[in-house]
Parts: C-alpha cells; sequence; structure tokens
C-alpha cells in the first residue's frame, strides 16, 4: 500500500486540515465526514474500495478523536458461557454442541456461580454471559442464574443473553418478547451483548447461521429491549462469504434503528475464524481487512457512540493498531473465552487490568477503565466506584 503522491496525481487539499489522499473517491467522503455529515451506501463501498487505506483510517481517527479526544475504555469483566448445547448447528460456529456430544457441557446453577467468582483478583464489573440455544434448559434456570449472581455479586452489572437467546427463551417460554425481557429485567439481567448479529443479509445468513432468527428479527428483538429501556451492543461477522454490499447493507439497518431507539452503545465488527467450523477452507481474516474493517465501521455508524476493537478475536497487537483507526474500546478482562478459542484463536484467555493499560498507553492513548454503560470507574486497593 502506498500513499505518497505523484506528480501527475495531486492530492486534494483540506484546508485546516492534514487530510489527503491520492484516491480521488475519498474526497468527498472527506469533506463530508469533516462537516460531521452522514455518509451513503455508495459512500460506505468507496470506504471498502479504497486502496489508500491510511486515508480512510485518518477520517476514521478525526471522528474517533472528535467524539472522545485520546480516551480509551476498558473494562473488567468476566466471561460466562454456561453451556455450549445448541439446536442451532450454525455452520459459522465452532462452539455449539450437539447434546450427546462428549464435549458437550452444561453447568449447573452452582457451577455457573462458582465460574463467576473464580479467575483474576482485580474485582469485575460486569459478567458477560451467553452460550448455545439449549432446549433443556427453561426460562427459570437463566432467570435463577442471574437472581443468583446477584445475590452473591450485587455490585455487579449483568450483560446478559443475546437478541437470538431472548428470542428462543420468549419462544421456549411460550411468551412475548416484551414479557420475556421484564422477566429478565426483575431477576437482574441489566444489559444485552451485540452477538448474533452475523450479518442480516438472507443470501448470507441462510448459509451461515439459517436455523437462527432472521435478520429483521433479531432488529425487532434488539427494538423491544431498547423500547423497555435496555442499553445494547452490535456485532457484525466479517471476513467469511459476505461481500461489501452486505457488509454497509448490515452497517446501514443497525443505523437506522439507532436513530429510532439510541439503545445501542457499542459496535463490536466480529473476525470469522474459520477453524473446526464447516468454512474451515477459507482463509483467516488479515490484519488489514481488520483495520480497514474498524475504520468503515466508525465512518458509517456515526450515531454509534463506540466501536469495540475485541481484543480477543482480533489480536492485542490488531486490537491496537485500531486505536489509531477509529476504536474507542478493547473490551476486557474476559478472563475465560470460548467462542473464539473452540474456533482456532490464539489469543490468551484473558488479560490483566495492567496489561490491557499498558497496551492502550503504548498506543498513545489514555486508558480509562469504564463499567458497562461507559461511567468511568475509580479503584481503591478493595473496592471500586462507579461515577454517575
Ligand atoms: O454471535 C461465533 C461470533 C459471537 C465464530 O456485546 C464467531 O460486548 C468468529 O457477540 N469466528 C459471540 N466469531 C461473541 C459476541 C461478543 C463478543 C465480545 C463482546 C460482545 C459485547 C459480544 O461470536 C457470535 C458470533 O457472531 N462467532 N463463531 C467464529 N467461528
Amino acid at each position: 500500500m502506498r500513499t505518497e503522491t505523484t506528480a501527475c496525481q495531486q492530492p486534494a487539499a483540506f484546508p485546516g486540515h492534514a487530510f489527503q489522499s491520492r484516491d480521488p473517491r475519498l474526497e468527498p467522503i472527506a469533506i463530508k465526514v469533516l462537516a460531521g455529515e452522514r455518509l451513503n451506501f455508495a459512500e460506505g463501498l468507496a470506504l471498502y474500495g479504497s486502496p489508500d487505506l491510511l486515508a480512510v483510517g485518518w477520517l476514521a481517527n478525526h471522528v474517533r478523536e472528535r467524539l472522545h479526544g485520546d480516551v480509551t475504555f476498558f473494562n473488567v469483566n468476566r466471561h460466562i458461557n454456561p453451556t455450549n448445547v445448541c439446536v442451532s448447528n450454525c455452520p459459522l460456529c465452532a462452539f455449539g454442541r450437539q447434546k450427546d456430544d462428549p464435549s458437550a457441557y452444561t453447568m449447573t446453577l452452582e457451577e455457573a456461580w462458582q465460574r463467576a467468582a473464580s479467575g483474576y483478583s482485580d474485582a469485575v464489573t460486569e459478567f458477560h454471559i451467553v452460550g448455545g440455544l439449549n432446549p433443556d434448559l427453561t426460562l427459570e434456570y437463566y432467570l435463577e442464574l442471574v437472581r443468583g449472581l446477584k445475590a452473591r455479586f450485587p455490585q455487579v452489572h449483568v450483560k446478559a443473553f443475546t437478541m437470538v437467546e431472548v428470542a428462543f427463551l420468549a419462544r421456549q417460554a411460550g411468551l412475548s418478547v416484551p414479557e420475556t425481557l421484564l422477566k429478565m429485567r426483575a431477576a437482574g439481567v441489566d444489559s444485552m451483548p451485540g452477538g448474533g448479529a452475523e450479518i442480516f443479509a438472507p443470501r448470507v445468513r441462510s448459509l451461515i447461521c439459517g436455523h437462527k432468527i432472521g435478520g429483521e428479527e433479531w432488529l425487532e428483538t434488539a427494538r423491544q429491549a431498547h423500547k423497555l429501556g435496555f442499553k445494547s451492543n452490535a456485532t457484525m461477522l466479517y471476513g467469511h462469504i459476505e461481500n461489501d454490499e452486505e457488509r454497509v447493507d448490515h452497517m446501514l439497518r443497525l443505523r437506522a434503528l439507532q436513530d429510532e431507539t439510541g439503545g445501542f452503545q457499542a459496535f463490536i465488527p466480529l473476525a470469522f475464524h474459520p477453524e473446526n467450523t464447516a468454512f474451515a477452507h477459507l482463509p483467516a481474516t488479515t490484519g488489514l481487512t481488520d483495520i480497514r474493517q474498524v475504520a468503515v465501521s466508525r465512518l458509517v455508524l456515526d450515531n454509534f457512540p463506540h466501536i469495540k476493537a475485541y481484543w480477543q478475536m482480533l489480536t492485542p497487537k490488531i486490537a491496537q493498531i485500531a486505536l489509531r483507526f477509529g476504536a474507542d474500546d478493547l473490551d476486557g478482562t474476559v478472563v475465560e473465552e470460548k467462542i473464539y478459542h473452540d474456533a482456532g484463536a490464539s489469543t490468551p484467555q484473558g488479560m490483566t487490568r495492567n496489561e490491557l493499560c499498558r497496551l492502550i498507553r503504548e498506543a498513545g492513548r489514555v486508558p480509562v477503565e469504564r463499567d458497562t454503560l461507559y461511567r468511568p470507574v475509580t479503584r481503591t486497593p478493595n473496592s471500586f466506584t462507579v461515577a454517575v
């Protein structure tokens, strides 16, 4: 990739800004981005097609610094995956198992509560709970799981159940989605993670996760959650069989819902890990694809406050670079990760608070520990407080 200009190709000049590019397609996009205007479908596509990745990154960084300056968020969290038994059988997934598979597991409630208490010594501020669609577990199991966590760790935020799980549990219990969400709230669920969105386009969805709820139902479930006051995240799984049009379409659908509800906090582009999946023949994404995806996300999703470079999925090194290409959040300590590691991820299972701060500082950014709702966390040796 070369960004220098030649005598016959003058860069576009932007008074008062350091932006320049030898890709003429970026010029109208840069004018809009610098003026804080919204990009359209064709402009989203042009960002994917531009050979000048550094200029795309410059623009994304400009937006990121306009929103957050040098601040980079991270949190101290723990993932809990109560079961890997899943009826969806998604070709994209290496985590789900049939219930008679020797490596299938389902935690008892006691095991899940014990798991929550184990790991790094820094007190966690968030439990991130996601699992398979296990037909033998009732809604009551999940409600009791959350009640038990709240009883044992009342100060910890419970970010639990993707829109796919919410829709599945509602169907299982014979309840509407809002009724299910209200029961979850009463049990102690505070917000929702962004998983299960994959790619909304039906062509792709039917091939990578055909038995999961469709894109429209995912969006409708998120709409219902936001209407009830829950905050949630949103993801996009890229780097498999989708094309650039389908990626832009996915983000524009999320942007439209965000205009309506304002309930999304962070967008997390998730790089597909092919190992041990039905797509094992596909190559994994490369670093430049990952970095570009972070930058395009920041530029297209102008109404999302945060773009998360999830270090577990990107690797710590790429996630650190992403902090200069539009991302303002690295996610957290995690402690134990199963979904990517079953799909061949070679990243560590977790990172300490100090390791995350070092990555952020060495990227020239300022680490800020946040809670799930992005409120700064202050620590004293044995406790933490959240600025409200
Ligand atoms: O929905 C499954 C993805 C997601 C593979 O909200 C895979 O803060 C890559 O959503 N290769 C679950 N990805 C993880 C998730 C998440 C992670 C971190 C933070 C948050 C948040 C949410 O993992 C699934 C699916 O899109 N996934 N299999 C795979 N082989």
